[in-house]
């Protein structure tokens, strides 16, 4: 079976584009591949974390993943820094990793913009990525749009390691949603929605209120016009809100079109709301009852187990390549 790896920062409340860009295509690729899925509250820390705030979340984000529908029976679901060989292998690519390769990732300048200092670990941030993706020899990798440099990163990485110390990492393929990729802000469509954004009503968290989704989709911004139609270039913000639609209701771009031809945006916006609430509602539910069992704890063991055992096995074996003696195993 082909191995899947992703992850998500618990570095707040997760929104409806972590919902579209990664998680919903997690849920898929369980079926047919071997997926490891993790909480990566190693990245979380590359900007400060109220270490309260960062328990929780990395709690919150793993009860997501189950109320979300993947199953600890299919998939691995598992705490970045429960498995030590990420921060291991993260130095190793560290070394093997340029300055001037860090220097052009966009999402570096971005958090880095503007700021009088600037963490090392957001500079180094992609290495901690390309191992947690390499450990695994992953094949694919979902993520959203905004991680796809981190992805060529990560295979140039590999490709020269390979080439340095001999032929063993597989190179992974990013795997990006057909819609909705990118899904933008509700009040500035040039920006992507984002869960450490400082105004709420910009993102839709997964576990937003119903009434709160409606507000939030009610006020998002729209162009002037009333016709319902995607078009990225002219149309962003009604493209992006027919995005959203299309991933929560199952129909496409063109059937959307079809739908509300000739109605304006009024319709268009209040059915959208009610698909986001019935997409959101059933998962709210499961994530209240998961938390209230206290089972997230033995998934995140069992989670972690199943982790190591591949991931001690490629760290050992990638030392071994660069000529670390290693100890001897057993007694
Ligand atoms: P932050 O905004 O705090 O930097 P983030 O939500 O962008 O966080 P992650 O939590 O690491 O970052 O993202 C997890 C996954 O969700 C990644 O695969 C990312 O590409 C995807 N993702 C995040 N935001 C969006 C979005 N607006 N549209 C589509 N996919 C997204
Ligand atoms: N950088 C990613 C989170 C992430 C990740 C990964 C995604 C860390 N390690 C490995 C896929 C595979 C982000 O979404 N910001």
């Amino acid at each position: 079976m082909k191995r899947v790896l992703s992850g998500i920062q618990p570095s707040g409340t997760l929104t409806l584009g972590n919902y579209i860009g990664a998680i919903k295509n997690f849920v898929e690729l369980q079926e047919t591949h071997q997926c490891f899925f993790m909480v990566v509250d190693l990245h979380a820390i590359t900007v400060p974390q109220e270490p309260a705030a960062l328990r929780e979340n990395s709690e919150a984000v793993a009860a997501l993943y189950l109320a979300a529908g993947i199953d600890p029976a299919k998939a691995s679901i598992f705490l970045q820094s429960h498995v030590p060989a990420h921060a291991e292998l993260g130095w190793l690519m560290t070394t093997l990793a340029y300055m001037g390769e860090l220097e052009r990732m966009t999402q570096f300048k971005d958090k880095a913009e503007g700021k009088d200092s600037v963490g090392a670990g957001l500079f180094v941030y992609p290495t901690l990525m390309a191992a947690d993706i390499l450990l695994y020899n992953a094949d694919l990798v979902p993520v959203g749009d905004d991680q796809k440099q981190h992805l060529e990163l990560t295979r140039d990485l590999a490709h020269r390691f390979n080439q340095r110390y001999g032929e063993m990492f597989r190179v992974p393929e990013v795997y990006l949603p057909e819609v909705g990729a990118r899904i933008m802000s509700l009040d500035d469509a040039s920006k992507k929605m984002s869960k450490s954004s400082p105004t709420p009503g910009s993102y839709i968290a997964l576990l937003d209120e119903p009434d709160v989704i409606r507000k939030k989709i009610s006020r998002a911004v729209t162009d002037s016009g009333r016709e319902v139609k995607y078009d990225e270039a002219n149309k962003r913000e009604v493209s992006n809100l027919m995005s959203i639609y299309s991933q929560c209701s199952g129909l496409s771009l063109q059937e959307i079109e079809a739908k509300y031809e000739g109605q304006g945006y009024g319709p268009f916006k209040k059915d959208l709301a009610e698909q986001v609430v019935a997409t959101l509602e059933p998962l709210q539910a499961r994530y209240r009852e998961i938390r209230a069992s206290g089972e997230v704890a033995d998934v995140l063991r069992k989670g972690a187990s199943e982790a190591e055992e591949v991931a001690s096995g490629i760290v050992r074996q990638a030392k071994e390549k660069m000529g670390f003696l290693l100890p001897k195993l057993g007694r």
